[in-house]
């Protein structure tokens, strides 16, 4: 199910609501993997400790700490594997990027975020992944946020989308390499989530 599709940029394009009924799903999948793989504040290699909580499914998972960033199949809190990417999302993923115009996207990490009031992604580029050539697919849910999107070279430039719970973006082609983060939290209750957003963020990392 989905309503508008909103073009940002070339190669990235909002499709609004394309979550539909599917959401109960998806925030029940997110409590299994939550459960096995608890949220967690990771460190950046410069030694500042996030502020968006983070855990992590499928055959691997973004990490940061003091040696970088990477993908590991390893969870560090556990020294297990992180759970398998549940069906319910690796589904939702390819069907968005599919709507989008990119064929046969196969995510093989969901990175997933939580965000409380005042949690804020400052800009960067996703640039740990092997294949540019993939599209980036992010789900939205829980409360609204700032997205800001800026240039290849110039963050400064960025401009504001506001994502609401539902809202699926994707991220391919010339907006792949751009600069991107999240305005902090705005305070609200959200009928699903209360007082948080949690956003799904799938690649293909290998
Ligand atoms: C635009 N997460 O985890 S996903 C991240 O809402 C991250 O949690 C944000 O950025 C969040 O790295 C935004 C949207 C996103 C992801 C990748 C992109 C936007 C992007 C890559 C290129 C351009
Ligand atoms: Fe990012």
């Amino acid at each position: 199910m989905s309503g508008s599709t909103d073009p940002i940029a070339p190669g990235a394009v909002v499709l609004r609501q394309f979550v539909g009924a599917d959401d109960d799903a998806l925030l029940a999948q997110i409590e299994r993997v939550q459960a096995e793989a608890p949220w967690r504040c990771m460190v950046t290699p410069g030694g500042l400790l996030m502020s968006v909580a983070m855990t992590n499914c499928g055959a691997v998972g973004w990490v940061s700490d003091r040696r970088g960033y990477r993908y590991d199949p390893i969870d560090p809190a556990s020294g297990r594997g992180w759970p398998a990417m549940p069906d319910a999302f690796a589904r939702l993923a390819r069907r968005a990027a599919a709507a989008a115009g990119f064929a046969a996207f196969e995510p093989d990490a969901c990175l997933v975020n939580r965000y409380e009031p005042g949690t804020r992604l400052s800009l960067h580029q996703d640039r740990d992944e092997r294949d540019f050539s993939a599209p980036i697919v992010s789900v939205s849910l829980g409360l609204p946020v700032t997205f800001l999107f800026g240039g290849a070279t110039r963050p400064e430039r960025a401009q504001r989308v506001l994502l609401f719970h539902g809202d699926v973006v994707v991220w391919g082609g010339a907006a792949r390499l751009a600069f991107h983060g999240v305005a902090p939290l705005k305070d609200g209750q959200h009928p699903k989530l209360g007082r948080q957003r949690v956003n799904l963020t799938f690649r293909k990392a290998l």
